[in-house]
């Protein structure tokens, strides 16, 4: 649980850090996971000749490095969502026990409902993050789950109808992050913060001019804590300087009932105090109902993301 002194910090900074969120048995589950799932797509691009070094000589970052550099996209496969641009048919992505259960887990929702109260719906805006270090980067790559993210409130990735919604992003570390393997960075959010106007560059970031780095906060944390943000502060994360991958998830809690801001994604009821039969307890529905929600995408006109324009003066 939260402290009252945590509580009164997130109200009046726009962020708080909370260590040892998630128990070391859910962290555990999570990374063997993701292990499984790469050790099948490394095997399924090593049988097709599109990587060269042989799977059982490569522990899980090998494998990640191995295929960046050959120029497999190990992103989606691994994302906990659907792509913002083109969606098909068969794109790939995420959706197993060990990730849900995290997303339910109780000691993060206990922290949460304090937070916003105890109706709380898992936003569809989700991600993970394996970011190789910079080194090792394309040198054309710009994708915000790959290389440092730009500055940018979360309230500006998601759509206008979710503006007054009440929204807590959760970004939690499943190993540590640091100053030098691109931690997160927050600029504390000011009682009057509102939006900020954003350009959609090479990724969506806030206007040149409209952060101050120099108040900005650094937030190295330990692998199993979490960054709790508000989603009108400002925020971006460093470089990865150093040798090796750092990796994250961030997941997203509205009030139930309040638009997500990503409307065409599903969303489900992660706790409920009212209605406790409300709740979803089965990750197997959550995966159909994003397997549905591809189908349906990828038969549709495609819906945007955010509401930005480069051609905005404060985009010039
Ligand atoms: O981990 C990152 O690089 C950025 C994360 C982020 O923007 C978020 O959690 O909302
Ligand atoms: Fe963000």
């Amino acid at each position: 649980m939260l402290t009252q002194d945590q509580i009164t910090h997130f109200a009046t900074q726009g962020y708080v850090v909370v260590p040892d969120l998630i128990p070391e048995g859910l962290l555990g589950r999570v990374r063997m996971e993701y292990a499984q799932l790469l050790n099948a797509l490394y095997a399924d691009w090593f049988a097709k000749g599109l990587v060269k070094t042989q799977p059982d000589q490569l522990d899980f970052w090998g494998k990640l490095q191995h295929a960046y550099e050959e120029g497999c996209d190990y992103f989606q496969p691994l994302d906990i969502s659907l792509p913002g641009n083109q969606i098909l048919a068969d794109t790939p992505f995420h959706f197993g026990p060990a990730v849900f259960d995290m997303l339910r887990a109780e000691q993060l929702l206990d922290v949460i409902e304090q937070l916003i109260g105890p109706e709380l719906t898992s936003n569809p805006i989700q991600h993970v993050r394996l970011k190789p270090p910079v080194g090792v980067l394309a040198s054309d790559e710009v994708r915000p789950h790959i290389a440092a993210t730009d500055w940018h409130q979360d309230r500006a990735v998601a759509l206008q109808d979710a503006d007054e919604t009440d929204m807590v992003t959760c970004w939690i570390a499943i190993t540590e992050a640091t100053i030098d393997n691109g931690c997160l960075q927050v600029q504390p959010k000011t009682p009057d913060q509102t939006i900020l106007p954003h350009c959609p560059r090479t990724q969506t970031g806030i206007a040149d001019g409209y952060v101050n780095e120099m108040s900005a906060i650094l937030l190295p944390v330990s692998a199993g804590s979490a960054v709790l943000f508000h989603p009108l502060t400002p925020h971006a994360s460093l470089n990865n300087n150093s040798e090796r991958f750092r990796w994250s998830f961030d997941i997203r809690f509205n009030k139930t009932g309040q638009p997500t801001g990503r409307g065409h994604f599903p969303e489900f009821i992660a706790r409920s105090r009212a209605h406790p039969q409300t709740e979803l307890h089965d990750w197997q529905v959550w995966k159909n109902m994003w397997e549905d929600t591809r189908s349906r995408l990828a038969n549709a006109t495609h819906t945007d993301i955010h509401r930005w324009s480069s051609d905005a003066p404060y985009c010039a």
